[in-house]
């Protein structure tokens, strides 16, 4: 729907309910549409639940359908929910698409939003370079992005080996990221908690294009504490396609 089309809907809504509530509580009480438009606009939600671009159990075998199910519509529902719960988003730049609201976070920003404003992002970010491998044959870097994991890896096999052995000391919870710097280089960093390497407060920044959750929501079901068991597995299930695009877009 076109924002025209959205406000003329919301305000034609608008004045049907402010024609009830003038009825209800009186006339100074909403003086005009504008003020009620202010009253219905905060009533929505600012951030909705990405749908899983796939089935709950689509990464079965290595990452499981109730794993899958709690984590997307309970772990990243609640992130959603309380950023939309948060009192105000001053400081956050609400102009800007996802990423650029986390590189406005900054040292000032609430732990309220820095938390869920990352858990929002880095789960969208994580569904989205995941996808299903039903022949057991997991896909590899094509084009540019090979060429990129060439010149700063050498080998593919030395990315995942460094990224797994960082994603398993993470110590607590956290994430583990491929990212581009400022300088097109590629990148192995990982951050606690939700946050992510877009934010101001992180030690370094760069673009993520390649994202691993490893709190235990994301594996204990299956895994129970064999983290590095669950990022070995997790390799199947890497959509290269999706990083390779992200670093060309970047
Ligand atoms: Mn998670």
């Amino acid at each position: 729907m076109s924002d025209n089309r959205r406000d003329f809907l919301r305000k034609s809504a608008l004045l049907g309910l402010s024609g009830l509530a003038t009825g209800l509580i009186g006339k100074d009480r909403i003086s005009n549409i504008e003020n009620a438009t202010e009253l219905f606009s905060s009533g929505e939600p600012l951030f909705n639940l990405p749908a899983l671009p796939y089935a709950y159990d689509a990464l079965e075998p290595f990452i499981d359908k109730q794993t899958m199910q709690i984590h997307h519509d309970k772990h990243h529902q609640a992130y959603i929910d309380k950023l939309n719960s948060a009192p105000s988003m001053s400081n956050i730049n609400m102009k800007a698409d996802d990423a650029g609201k986390c590189r406005s976070v900054d040292k000032d920003t609430s732990d309220l939003i820095r938390n869920n404003l990352g858990g929002y992002y880095n789960h969208k970010l994580f569904w989205e370079v995941m996808k299903p491998n039903p022949t057991g044959t997991p896909s590899a870097p094509t084009g540019k992005l090979a060429e990129a994991i060439t010149k700063d890896f050498k080998f593919i096999e030395e990315l995942k080996k460094e990224f797994s052995e960082k994603a398993s000391k993470i110590f607590g919870s956290g994430w583990c990221w491929l990212i581009v710097d400022d300088k097109n280089n590629l990148k192995i960093t990982t951050t606690a908690n939700q946050d992510n390497p877009l934010m101001k407060v992180v030690p370094e920044n760069g673009t993520p294009i390649l994202a691993l959750d490893v709190w235990e929501h994301a594996y204990y079901l299956k895994y129970q504490n064999r983290r590095p068991e669950y990022i070995n597995q997790w390799w199947n299930v890497v959509n290269w396609e999706k990083v390779g695009q992200l670093f060309t877009q970047k």
